[in-house]
């Protein structure tokens, strides 16, 4: 398979989970959430069978357009449990949730008009510019710290809490399931950080916090024994800075334990977003040990 070595377009990505549904019908269902703005089903595939009283692990996906490895760290996740027997196993007791591309529009746009493109491809009568930061448009504390209220800013908030199809559709997604999802996780780029909340502000933090934390550094250590790569945790708010109406916060408002965002790679040096096609199969084999860490934490602990 090549989601190790290349980047996949939006109609790969769906075509990659439609084989491995008719591959594994009992492992695997695909679900349509909803369409984005521009008529693009956003995909959630369902890991294990359908036993109704499993924890619960969710993983979203690229809710940035330009953090393309984001897609492929899902992909690659969902491709293995599935494959290998050793981590097939851990579906018995946990449900993964898994929605490996939240922006196609946006995804779509990056990969062949502007590489650098973030936001989604909503368009607002009232401007010539287009998209909403999707991370900016969950329903908590929308609208407050760390975003903008110009259409054209890269952190526009959009017009109200979620305004953007996209972020509708993984709210109510995520909603349906809240009282069974014990965690959640939205893979960015990039920094190399495993971020906990909360990030709407400084200098807040759940009273959980500490469970969070040796969660977080299990992730870690776990992506440090591959092949030594240094993951920070922190907080999102803290450690990075404060941004209101981001996914993490919300799912933590709802109840979910675990929730992280993480930033892969790489940390700080000159490639940023555009991480060479080279690199993703080392990026894909970490991310995998970050998830499946927690996927067994929650296995064990719910
Ligand atoms: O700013 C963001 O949305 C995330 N970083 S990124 O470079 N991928 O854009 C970090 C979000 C962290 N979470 C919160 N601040 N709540
Ligand atoms: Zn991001």
């Amino acid at each position: 398979t090549d989601i190790n070595t290349r980047y996949l377009s939006y109609d790969e990505q769906i075509q990659f989970l439609n084989n491995l549904a008719s591959q594994f019908p009992n492992l695997v269902k695909l679900q349509n959430l909803g369409n984005s703005y521009e008529g693009r089903p956003i995909t959630a595939v369902r890991l294990g069978d359908d036993g109704t009283n499993k924890p619960i692990v969710w993983i979203d996906a690229g809710i940035h357009a330009r953090e393309w490895i984001s897609y492929n760290a899902a992909l690659y996740f969902i491709w293995t449990i599935l494959n290998d027997p050793n981590y097939r196993q851990l579906l018995q007791n946990v449900q993964v949730n898994v929605v490996p591309n939240t922006n196609p529009d946006g995804y779509e746009y990056s990969r062949t008009t502007e590489r650098m493109w973030r936001k989604t491809r909503s368009r607002f009568t009232s401007s010539k510019c287009a998209g909403t930061d999707g991370n900016r448009n969950y329903p908590f504390f929308w609208g407050n710290e760390g975003v903008s209220h110009s259409t054209c800013s890269e952190i526009y908030c959009g017009t109200r809490a979620a305004s953007e199809p996209e972020v509708l559709a993984l709210t109510n997604a995520i909603m349906r399931e809240e009282r069974r999802i014990k965690a959640y996780v939205s893979l960015h780029s990039y920094g190399q950080e495993i971020l906990y909340p909360w990030g709407h502000t400084k200098n807040s933090h759940p009273s959980d916090v500490q469970d969070l934390i040796r969660v977080g550094k299990m992730m870690a250590t776990a992506i440090q024994n591959l092949h030594g790569t240094q993951y920070n945790v922190m907080n999102s708010g803290d450690g990075l800075y404060p941004a209101a109406g981001a996914s993490d916060d919300w799912a933590k408002s709802r109840g979910i334990k675990y929730s992280f965002t993480m930033e892969l790679s790489p940390s700080d040096d000159y490639t940023g977003f555009i991480l060479p096609e080279d690199r993703i199969f080392q990026v894909n084999r970490e991310t995998f040990q970050a998830l499946t860490t927690l996927v067994r934490v929650v296995s064990q602990e719910f």
